[in-house]
């Protein structure tokens, strides 16, 4: 199948990407390369050391993996991007191109409004390319779980709908889960839905939607097989995602940064299966289209507390710089991705060690400056 993976450059599409070439589809990458240039503007880096674009792309072809890339900016060449779908007539389109951190989005208004510029903007030209070019394309992105909020207060959170009784009629509808974002980032995810919601009603687009938990981890069998081959891994206050962040903590001998009590409970997912759940979305389109089809692409739910506690080393409690539950409940299902044959991943103390391990190989670049450097909100 022709896939395009929009965001191929990132911590997610870069694995995916090369297990979808693996799998033996024909993978083309759009990329604008701006997790690159934000790294210069926060002047923090991967932990590893990743190659540039170029040597990637060589380096995979050397194991067979054939990915071809296209550097646009998808929010702000959009006849660049639909003349090159066009072109491509991709069957299924990976859609990971946005700005994904929370507190990136929370830094600044500069940094509030090139998030919801940047991120709407993509998602609303790629569905419109859609239109244009082909209808029967499949869109595939990739969502977040914090659209639902992280709390109990409608029991376990479902798949994207919310089954409610309407009072004046007695009667149950299906009605797209309220939103409750935490952050401008969260926030983007949340105006994603509704123009899914609408693209999909007027031109009967198929789309799926797959709300993601926290990715942890960094290597995947395909980003093992060459050091130029070798996935970003942030560790950063910004770009850092927590599970991440307290591997390379630990392994640094620095004290975990559990944010106030830990109680926060959230769902995890590590890479490999990302890219796993990714591609038996592309792989298994929707048959009914008369709505947006919405998986939870998480494999477990844990607090931060627990997971800080499961290290064995040594705990700060820091002010909690985000607005947040200090303790939340949450119970996620996560049966659709299942029914198509997820088994998830869940943590081990091998596959902790694997994270473990490239910290300590890449120690060299650890810069605990960039440890605590998250705004408050
Ligand atoms: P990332 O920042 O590493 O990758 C995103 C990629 O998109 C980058 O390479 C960036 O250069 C590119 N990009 C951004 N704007 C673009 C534009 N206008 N045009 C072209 N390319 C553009 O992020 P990631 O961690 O790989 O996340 C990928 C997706 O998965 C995001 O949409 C994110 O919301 C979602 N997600 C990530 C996580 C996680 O823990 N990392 C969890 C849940 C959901
Ligand atoms: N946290 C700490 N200590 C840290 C870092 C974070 O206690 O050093 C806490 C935060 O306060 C928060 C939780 O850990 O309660 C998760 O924070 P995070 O930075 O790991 O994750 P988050 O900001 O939610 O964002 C990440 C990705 C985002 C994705 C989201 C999925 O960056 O792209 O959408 O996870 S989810 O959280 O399920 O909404």
């Amino acid at each position: 199948m022709k896939v395009v993976v929009l965001g191929g450059d990132g911590f997610c599409g870069w694995p995916t990407a090369l297990k979808l070439a693996k799998e033996g589809h024909t993978v083309s990458i759009v990329d604008n390369l701006s997790r690159r240039d934000i790294d210069e503007q926060l002047n923090s880096y991967s932990l590893t050391n990743i190659s540039s674009m170029q040597e990637r792309i060589d380096a995979a072809r050397i194991h067979g993996l054939n990915i071809s890339f296209a550097n646009i900016d998808i929010a702000l060449d959009y006849e660049v991007f639909k003349t090159y779908i066009s072109i491509i007539k991709p069957a299924a389109i990976v859609h990971f191109a946005e700005q994904r951190a929370a507190p990136y989005s929370m830094i600044s208004d500069k940094e509030r409004r090139y998030t919801v510029d940047n991120n709407i903007s993509t998602t609303h030209n790629v569905l419109n390319a859609i239109v244009e070019v082909d209808k029967d394309i499949h869109l595939v992105h990739l969502g977040t779980m914090g659209v639902y909020g992280y709390s109990k207060d409608f029991g376990d959170i479902p798949e994207g709908y919310l089954n409610v009784k309407i009072n004046s009629t007695d009667k149950d509808v299906d009605i797209l889960y309220p939103t409750n974002p935490g952050s401008v980032y969260h926030m983007t995810k949340s105006i994603d839905q509704l123009l899914f919601q609408f693209y999909n009603k007027n031109w009967n687009l198929k789309i799926t939607d797959l709300h993601q938990g926290i990715v942890w981890g960094a290597q995947t069998k395909e980003t093992s097989l060459d050091p130029k081959l070798v996935n970003r891994f942030d560790y950063d206050g910004i770009y850092g995602t927590v599970l991440n962040r307290f591997l390379v903590q630990a392994s640094n001998k620095h004290d975990l940064t559990v944010y106030g009590t830990g109680g926060q409970k959230r769902a995890f997912i590590h890479i490999e299966d990302t890219a796993k759940c990714v591609i038996l979305a592309v792989e298994t389109p929707p048959v009914d289209t008369s709505k947006v089809r919405i998986f939870n692409q998480v494999s477990e739910v844990r607090s931060v507390r627990e997971l800080a506690e499961m290290l064995e080393s040594k705990i700060s409690y820091i002010n909690n710089p985000r607005k947040e539950l200090a303790e939340n409940d949450l119970s996620v299902s996560n049966e659709g991705l299942k029914s198509l044959g997820f088994k998830p991943t869940t943590l081990s103390d091998e596959l902790l060690n694997d994270v473990k391990f490239l910290s300590a190989k890449n120690a060299g670049n650890f810069n605990k400056d960039n440890v605590l450097t998250s705004p408050e909100w």
